[in-house]
């Protein structure tokens, strides 16, 4: 039976994941801090097979015994500070988890002798490509990071390559494009928009704020995101590989979708309010991605379309905002 361990396992990503390697028959291991909240809670309920362990990406001692411990096969590096608004704020928090927390991981799979047996994944970003050099962005754009959290993840991703360089691991990142889905947290747009709009439509509240609408971004479904990463550490190279839809939408056009999907009619302006605090230092324009590569390699293609998408998300928050009503 094959082990994994992931870290950043009660995240959106750490979820689908884990139903997929315990679908396909793995041993599940995930790093959580120690500390109790509702998204553990949740995680605990749903998946009570996998292990959890205590430890943290600033602790490298808690990352070896981890590694050492469970003596994984396959290790997947989700865990960050991921939102981008927050990076702002607590930026040295964030180079030191979302940047130094990939290094201190690869280094503990090298000191427990792992590396050349354990496989490991990190979790690049289009946040990397930033203030965009090409349209559309592939493996090969140049980066150039927008926000602390941009520029920690470009240090991660860079790291992964020098070990893979330089110890000959399996060492693979998914430059994964904004990935969406009914675990996604309340503070990214996508989800703030849609459980906002199936409030509006049960009656709940009239309006709601967003920052910036005219943000461009690429987004697909979570789901099929984490069948990439997983694909990624069966080939027999370890490689960089963009993960995207090649379909890019503004923040207003998403917004616009899911009032259409709750069949909320009017224009937009009757329903949300622009808070300038949501706006950023910097922002990043425009991103879609070119996903060739991991079409032709991996044999990987997202399915679920843009609408489908957002139908998917606002079906799944009016389930939810009606249970306090039944
Ligand atoms: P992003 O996701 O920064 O692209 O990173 P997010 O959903 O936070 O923002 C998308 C865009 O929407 C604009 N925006 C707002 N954003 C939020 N969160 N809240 C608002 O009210 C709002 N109004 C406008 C933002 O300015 C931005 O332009 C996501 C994360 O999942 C990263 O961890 C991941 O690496 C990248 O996607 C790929």
């Amino acid at each position: 039976m094959k082990k994994a361990l992931i870290t950043g396992i009660t995240g959106q990503d750490g979820h689908h994941l884990t139903e997929l390697l315990l679908s396909k028959g793995y041993e599940v291991h995930g790093l959580i801090n120690g500390q109790r909240n509702s998204r553990l809670d949740e995680f605990s309920a749903r998946f009570p097979q996998a292990n959890l362990i205590s430890g943290d990406l600033t602790d490298f001692s808690s990352l070896f015994q981890a590694v050492d411990q469970v003596g994984p096969n396959e290790v997947y590096n989700l865990g960050a500070i991921s939102f981008v608004g927050l990076s702002f704020k607590q930026p040295e928090l964030t180079a030191n988890i979302t940047g130094l927390g990939a290094l201190r991981l690869l280094e503990a799979i090298r000191k427990a002798g792992l590396e050349k047996t354990c496989r490991f994944y990190q979790a690049s970003s289009s946040e990397m490509f930033g203030k965009v050099r090409e349209v559309p962005q592939t493996e090969n754009t140049p980066f150039h990071p927008r926000s602390p959290y941009g520029v920690a993840k470009t240090f991660a991703h860079y790291t992964t390559m020098n070990y893979r360089e330089s110890y000959g691991m399996h060492a693979s990142t998914g430059i994964l494009f904004n990935h969406e889905g009914e675990y996604r947290g309340h503070e990214f747009v996508t989800r703030k928009i849609t459980s906002n709009v199936a409030k509006i439509k049960l009656g709940k509240i009239k309006k709601f704020s967003l920052g910036d609408l005219s943000p461009q971004r690429d987004w697909g479904y979570a789901k099929e995101y984490v069948e990439a990463m997983w694909l990624m550490l069966q080939q027999n190279e370890p490689d960089d590989y963009v993960i995207a839809t090649g379909e890019t939408h503004s923040v207003k056009e998403f917004a616009e979708a899911a009032l259409r999907s709750a069949d909320l009619s009017g224009s937009i302006e009757n329903y949300v309010e622009f808070d300038r605090n949501m706006v950023r230092p910097a922002e990043v324009d425009l991103l879609v991605g070119n996903a060739d590569k991991a079409r032709a390699k991996l044999g990987w293609v997202p399915q679920l379309n843009f609408q489908g998408l957002v139908d998917l998300m606002v079906q799944n928050d009016l389930k939810i905002e009606s249970r306090d009503l039944a």
